[in-house]
């Protein structure tokens, strides 16, 4: 297996550069076999048969696949995942370490730029990790998943290498400026996408922001200018904790989701992520995650005020492409809800949680999330799942949405005059582990600006096909198809199709096939 990863890795130094189709289609399938056999690697070193050829047979291959990991510049041009930071204040209130559980087997679909641990010292008598400073308890978290690695890597190839995220785990204390520096660095990359950055947590006993530090230095240093295009390669999924950077020093941020705000009963919204999300679908702490489900589920705490309280994990469950969702598109909804403007800050793109949708029977913002709730949960069971399965046959995957042969999780954008037969097909939609898929159809008519009833012909099977209202002017109309499987958990994933719909003009030729 090594030299047949060797091979693969030198192919896939030599196709570095190229960007036609089918060179990154070959490039995708060298990259997947390398992971899966990274994963077949680490399992070695626990194996008695792990002899001293073996070794270096490996260190070889560690340098050459270091070679190619510092060769990224076609590598991450092709990355699409949302590059994020995260800044947690973990040792206060235990719920950062629930959120840093299910953040790691999520490490899969983000380009993790950093993780920063704000807090020095852990907060006596509210968290009892028997490791007592931030940075500690977010590296023991690390190591845990170092443990798990060699199974989750035979799940998705994408799970970062343990060592590389231990790297990018640094502290941000208000004495040590790494987590600043992190920040900078990450921000000025020479990478097309944005950087998103969620601050978990910035409150009595942690340090004072990193971000906030890190744009005091750039306006410092750079100027007007340069905070400006610092400042405009940052996307927000975070509380606020960056001061006068937030809402009073131009320009602002281009884009800020607040997963936390306005507050739903007195108590800010992301209390509601416990209420709506703990037992759904009958999920269990214990059984799904702390018990025989490897070393990073046993460090779950479950000492919260709330049951599985979980405060920061909407910030970056929104930020996970199920297929349905855009990050750039709150409106729209995803697994961490669906977000409005805030209209206190004026012509900003600032958006929280003011959204209601309805949802079997009642009109909530609960709903925005509650919809969801099932199968997120069976998600997050499953990778806690691959944390032990050690072949890809012995846990659920979810299956693969096809909408209109359209085989990416994109979003499609479709166009129709009034009274035109807009047709819909999750032909070619299948389940990697051999599941039977149910495919259902449904109108999100909140997410589009179309605001009657509109009836699809059909609402489960392989098509559907639905008449666009007469308009007086261009309207939306969100479709999704939800592909669920019959494993276990049962799995669900998504595509979206946005219909806009123009009146019907003599002369007018519809756009759509
Ligand atoms: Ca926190
Ligand atoms: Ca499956």
């Amino acid at each position: 297996m090594t030299d047949d990863v060797e091979k693969a890795a030198v192919a896939l130094k030599e196709s570095g550069n190229s960007s036609d189709e089918k060179s990154k289609n070959a490039r995708n399938a060298i990259r997947d076999s390398i992971g899966a056999a990274i994963g077949e690697r680490q399992s070695l070193h626990c194996s008695k048969e792990y002899t001293m050829s073996t070794w270096y047979r490996n260190l070889r291959l560690f340098g050459l696949l270091c070679a190619i990991w510092v060769l990224p510049k076609s590598l991450s041009a092709e990355d699409t995942r949302p590059r994020l930071i995260i800044e947690t204040d973990a040792g206060g209130d235990p719920d950062d370490e629930q959120s840093l559980v299910r953040f790691l087997v999520y490490a899969n679909e983000f380009d993790i730029e950093g993780i920063i641990a704000n807090r020095p010292a852990a907060r006596d008598g509210e968290n009892k990790n028997p490791v007592r400073d931030g940075l500690g308890i977010v590296r023991a978290m690390i190591n845990a998943y170092g443990e798990c690695y060699p199974n989750v890597a035979k799940h998705d190839a994408r799970f970062p290498i343990p060592q590389l995220l231990s790297e990018r785990t640094v502290a941000g204390y208000n004495d040590i400026h790494d987590g600043v520096n992190l920040i900078i660095r990450a921000v000025d990359a020479d990478d097309t996408r944005p950087v998103w950055f969620s601050n978990w947590g910035t409150d009595n006993g942690a340090a004072e922001s990193c971000l906030k530090r890190a744009l005091d230095h750039v306006q410092r240093e750079r100027g007007p200018e340069g905070y400006a295009k610092f400042k405009g390669r940052l996307r927000l999924s975070s509380a606020d904790k960056f001061g006068d950077h937030t809402a009073k020093i131009e320009p602002p941020f281009p884009f800020w989701l607040n997963a936390s705000h306005p507050p739903l009963d007195g108590k800010r919204w992301y209390h509601r992520f416990s209420a709506l999300t703990a037992t759904a679908g009958g999920f269990g702490i214990e059984r799904d995650v702390r018990t025989n489900h490897g070393s990073l589920g046993k460090l779950y705490p479950v000492n919260t005020g709330l049951r599985q309280k979980e405060g920061d994990t909407m910030m970056f469950l929104y930020l996970v492409l199920t297929g349905m969702n855009d990050p750039l598109e709150p409106t729209w909804g995803s697994w961490g809800g669906r977000y409005g403007l805030d209209e206190s800050h004026a012509k900003r793109q600032y958006f929280w949680a003011n959204q209601a949708d309805t949802w079997h029977g009642t009109t909530h913002r609960d709903n925005t999330l509650a919809r969801w709730a099932v199968a997120l949960q069976n998600d997050f069971a499953a990778r806690m799942d691959w944390c032990v399965a050690d072949s890809y046959t012995k846990a659920n995957h979810t299956p693969v949405a096809i909408l209109n042969d359209d085989k990416t999780k994109n979003i499609l954008q479709l166009t129709a005059l009034s009274g035109d037969e807009v047709k819909l097909s999750a032909i070619g939609s299948t389940d990697p582990d051999g599941n039977d898929v149910t495919l259902n159809w449904f109108i999100y008519q909140e997410a589009g600006t179309f605001n009657s009833d509109v009836t699809l012909s059909q609402s489960t099977g392989t098509f559907t096909t639905l008449i666009a209202p007469l308009v007086a002017q261009p309207r939306t109309i969100h479709v999704i198809l939800e592909a669920e499987d019959n494993g276990e958990p049962r799995l669900r994933s998504y595509r979206r199709s946005i219909i806009t719909v123009s009146p019907k003009v003599a002369g007018l030729v519809p756009t759509h096939k």
